[in-house]
């Protein structure tokens, strides 16, 4: 069994030790170093190349280094192709460690501090019990819940928004689009942590901003596509929105000239809610492989219907 990675040159050869340690039976290859092509069963990117089940006519399962699928072009990957996207511990605790550094830095008006700061002013406003605040996620999957669980020891008041309905302790959960404004109604910091699939791109629109409370903050950590930049821009101009923090955008980088980079009321990350780190993701692709070798079905499996 071959796997071929595709991936920078310090990861391939972290991926490439961890196999020869601990499932030596598996051959692990790291792109350009393809070999023979006929025998890569496995293949493992964050972007795929173009025509992939053409250059590796026997291959059985596509492995996301991602959580998000949406790089890939399921209508172009043949049916009898898996593909599953990265269940890692890792990405967990790093979306968790983003996503609480956000809500509180927005609950404790960090902005607003860096602001007077910039501008020499020595001045306090009054505390908002995190009791009083409403704090919402879009997207209740790993991600989305493993959020909320942190974000539950602040006391906020917790709300969720996901496709079906949810029972998370602590939670008032919100389904599907006929119970998206009543969801939005009540979410002083929303955070995007969504899929990227024709139902949900630009789900962050006119709208929907329009929707939350005014004065409310946006949090983005799903993908650039949920976000239409413009109306974002009016919203925060309008003073709907008092603050964005944004980990992924249309363009990643952006434009030099775009308006996020010198906005004062918008902060920027270069897509680094998570990082897929081998050391932490490999046990759950190993045992996804050892599945699949035993006919098992595999966790993290894309239902081609949904699109994640
Ligand atoms: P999951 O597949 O576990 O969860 C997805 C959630 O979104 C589910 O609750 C699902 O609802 C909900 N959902 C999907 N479509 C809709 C819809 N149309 N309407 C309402 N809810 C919907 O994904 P993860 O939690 O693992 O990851 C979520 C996303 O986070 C990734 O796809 C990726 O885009 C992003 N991400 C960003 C990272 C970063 O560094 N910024 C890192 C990792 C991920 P239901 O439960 O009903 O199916
Ligand atoms: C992911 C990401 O989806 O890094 O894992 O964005």
């Amino acid at each position: 069994m071959t796997l071929l990675f595709k991936v920078d040159d310090a990861r391939g050869r972290i991926w490439k030790s961890l196999f020869e340690h601990h499932a030596p039976d598996i051959e692990v290859r790291v792109w350009p170093d393809i070999g023979n092509p006929l025998d890569i069963r496995y293949f493992a990117a964050w972007q795929p190349p173009r025509q992939l089940h053409e250059r590796f006519a026997n291959l059985e399962v596509v492995f996301a280094t991602s959580a998000g699928v949406d790089q890939f072009d399921l209508d172009a990957l043949p049916g009898h192709i898996k593909l599953v996207r990265m269940l890692d511990p890792g990405i967990i605790q790093g979306i968790v460690e983003y996503a609480c550094c956000a809500v509180l830095s927005l609950h404790r008006q960090f902005p607003l501090y860096l602001q007077q700061q910039q501008a020499r002013c020595w001045q306090d406003h009054l505390l908002t019990a995190a009791a009083q605040r409403r704090v919402g996620v879009m997207g209740l999957g790993n991600l989305g819940r493993a959020v909320l669980h942190s974000l539950r020891a602040f006391n906020f008041q917790l709300h969720g928004w996901a496709r079906s309905h949810k029972c998370i302790d602590g939670v008032q959960c919100h389904a599907g689009s006929d119970q998206l404004e009543t969801f939005l109604h009540q979410c002083d910091i929303l955070i995007c942590l969504l899929p990227l699939t024709d139902e949900t791109r630009g789900l962050l629109n006119a709208r929907t901003l329009d929707a939350l409370p005014k004065g409310a903050s946006l949090i983005n950590l799903g993908r650039g596509g949920h976000l239409k930049e413009d109306d974002l821009l009016q919203a925060l101009d309008s003073g709907q929105l008092s603050h964005a923090i944004l980990d992924v955008l249309n363009d990643e980088p952006p434009s030099p000239g775009h308006r996020f980079w010198q906005h004062p009321r918008v902060w920027l990350t270069p897509h680094i809610g998570a990082m897929t780190a081998p050391q932490s993701a490999f046990e759950g692709l190993l045992a996804n492989i050892r599945r699949h070798q035993a006919g098992e079905p595999l966790q993290g499996l894309i239902r081609r219907e949904q699109g994640y």
